[in-house]
């Protein structure tokens, strides 16, 4: 209910419009029938996908199964041009959907959320946008995504560059042109892994500021051809069962067998069979890489071999060899050259744990022991993962509790869709689900169905309002950390999972480890069981 003559009443707030919110939207609208609006910051639907155009942005998930499975005839009809998708073809895609479920009519764009508090007197969240604008609904859904709050390190002198510097989840639009450039970027996650190669294609010189050194895969990136097209066409029912049944939303199976199973000589060529095949496949060539450190140690020293295989200079290939934390235990990245790239004579590597950026000058980046002259920053510095975007969000539950006072040791979730004294307030993919430990469209799919048969739920019983119960949130977080804690993830130290790469961040594992499947199996059985944990009025 409105409360005051200006505002705008829905029954459902989604904010978002990326991969989360155009489905969200589409279940509430055309499944439920409520009346629906989406809120979107940017210019354009798109999410992530919207904002991380840097050189080299593509999907690290296969093409066929980093979709939507809600529809057969989409999936059919939709054809994807190589094994990975770029960014612009995912926006092709995304932009595809939303012409054809008609879903454009109830998104606005340009609208960036700043305040959503929930009137308990009204039972109604009141959503306030940068522009002013008010609206009011019982349920507030947020689709903001894992990684959309842009860490950029406050290095001294950072404002004072005089070239072009760009984080790469906010790259500018019109693109950078890096012809004839000194171009310098710091960070080697996922983003700068995949970003350093084309920049040292098209630039006159790269330096690349390596924190902590990282492990990578090749991608084997290809043209799909139509023979392959068709035989993903005509199976799947069956991939996409498998991705509900795995452990992280990829169609593929893992390994029965542990990695000290086999003898050496079988066990190196399982590695090589899957370096070949390239991706994040890699992870499963057996059973036991993330829960056993010897058997992580096998593959570890694999990765290792091929950087050492690969750089020519051993004194760089040192450099890049990660010792401090085991293989996929901060997100593996997957590469097109990455380490090939070190090879180039335009291309060096900078090791900022030997020497660490003191500042950034007008003219470039100065460490302990150098200065290097720049016409370009590119900040691959990755993002205030999973809790960033939600309190951004400013959120106020009941009682005046603030979202930001009640996780300020760490995001406190039941099943991550919902937090005790936020009521009727749901969370795609938040913190304490399995979300970037997956495919994202699997678990995605599965928390907006979730989500849209408890308002199914609530509607069919006369009830307005859900909340997580204490109980049952203390006794998710405590399995939360329990599931980390049977993996090998908690050992990098500086991973993102844990908030590690932010500044004071409070060190928490986030997303659920348990496995996807799992995960989904649990929450249908709280379904089943009545909305178990969860209390309505
Ligand atoms: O970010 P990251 P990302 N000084 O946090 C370094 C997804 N993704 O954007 O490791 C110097 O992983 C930091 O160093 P350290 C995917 O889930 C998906 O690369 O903290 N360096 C690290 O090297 C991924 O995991 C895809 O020591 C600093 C880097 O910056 C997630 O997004 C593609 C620094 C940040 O790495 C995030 O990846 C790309 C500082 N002050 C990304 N602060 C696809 O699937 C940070 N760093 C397509």
């Amino acid at each position: 209910m409105p409360d005051t003559a200006d505002t705008q009443a829905f029954d459902a707030i989604i904010v978002g419009a990326g991969f989360s919110g155009l489905y969200q939207l589409h279940v509430l609208r055309d499944r439920l029938g409520l009346v629906v609006r989406v809120l979107e910051a940017a210019d354009g639907i798109g999410g992530t996908w919207y904002w991380n155009r840097y050189p080299g942005a593509r999907c690290d998930s296969e093409s066929y199964y980093y979709s939507y499975s809600f529809s057969h005839e989409l999936e059919q009809e939709w054809e994807w041009t190589e094994r990975y998708p770029e960014q612009p073809e995912i926006m092709r895609y995304l932009n595809h959907v939303a012409d054809r479920f008609d879903l454009r009519r109830d998104i606005q764009l340009g609208a960036k959320v700043t305040s959503a508090r929930f009137d308990a007197a009204a039972g109604c969240w009141l959503v306030q946008t940068a522009a002013g604008e008010r609206f009011s609904a019982q349920f507030l859904i947020t689709a903001v995504g894992c990684l959309s709050t842009a860490n950029i390190p406050a290095i001294p002198g950072r404002d004072s560059f005089a070239g072009i510097s760009a984080h790469t989840g906010h790259w500018p639009h019109g693109g950078v042109d890096f012809a004839g450039k000194r171009v310098g970027l710091i960070g080697t996650g996922s983003t700068g892994i995949q970003a350093a190669p084309v920049i040292a294609a098209a630039a006159a010189h790269l330096t690349v500021f390596q924190r902590t050194a990282n492990y990578s895969v090749p991608a084997r990136n290809g043209p799909m051809d139509a023979a392959q097209q068709r035989e993903i066409k005509a199976n799947y029912a069956e991939i996409r069962r498998k991705s509900r049944e795995s452990s992280n939303g990829h169609p593929f199976d893992f390994s029965p067998l542990g990695a000290l199973d086999v003898p050496p000589e079988e066990r190196q060529a399982r590695y090589q069979a899957a370096w070949d095949r390239g991706g994040l496949r890699f992870r499963a060539v057996f059973k036991d890489i993330l829960t056993s450190k010897e058997a992580n140690d096998t593959a570890s020293e694999f990765i290792r071999a091929k950087i050492r295989e690969i750089v020519h200079d051993p004194a760089v290939a040192a450099m890049l060899t990660p010792t401090d934390h085991p293989f996929a235990a901060k997100r593996p990245p997957i590469d097109t050259a990455y380490f090939e790239t070190f090879n180039r004579a335009n291309v060096t590597l900078v090791d900022l744990k030997a020497t660490p950026i003191q500042e950034i000058t007008p003219a470039g980046v100065r460490t302990s022991v150098a200065e290097y002259p720049l016409d370009i920053i590119v900040y691959a510095t990755g993002f205030d993962a999973m809790t960033g975007p939600l309190l951004a969000l400013d959120i106020t539950g009941e009682g005046g509790l603030t979202l930001r006072e009640h996780w300020a040791a760490g995001p406190r979730t039941y099943l991550g869709l919902q937090t005790p004294g936020f009521p009727n307030l749901f969370t795609i993919t938040g913190p304490g689900s399995p979300s970037v430990l997956t495919n994202m469209p699997t678990a995605i799919e599965q928390h907006a169905d979730w989500i849209a048969g408890c308002i199914a739920h609530m509607r069919a019983n006369g009830l307005r309002r859900v909340a997580a119960t204490q109980d049952a949130t203390e006794a998710w977080v405590a399995h939360v950390n329990e599931a980390a804690a049977a993996t090998l993830l908690p050992m990098a130290s500086s991973s993102w999972y844990l908030g590690a790469n932010v500044p004071g961040k409070p060190r928490v594992f986030m997303p659920y480890a348990g496995g996807m499947a799992r995960y989904a199996a649990h929450c249908a059985q709280v379904a089943a069981e009545g909305y178990r944990g969860f209390a309505f009025a």
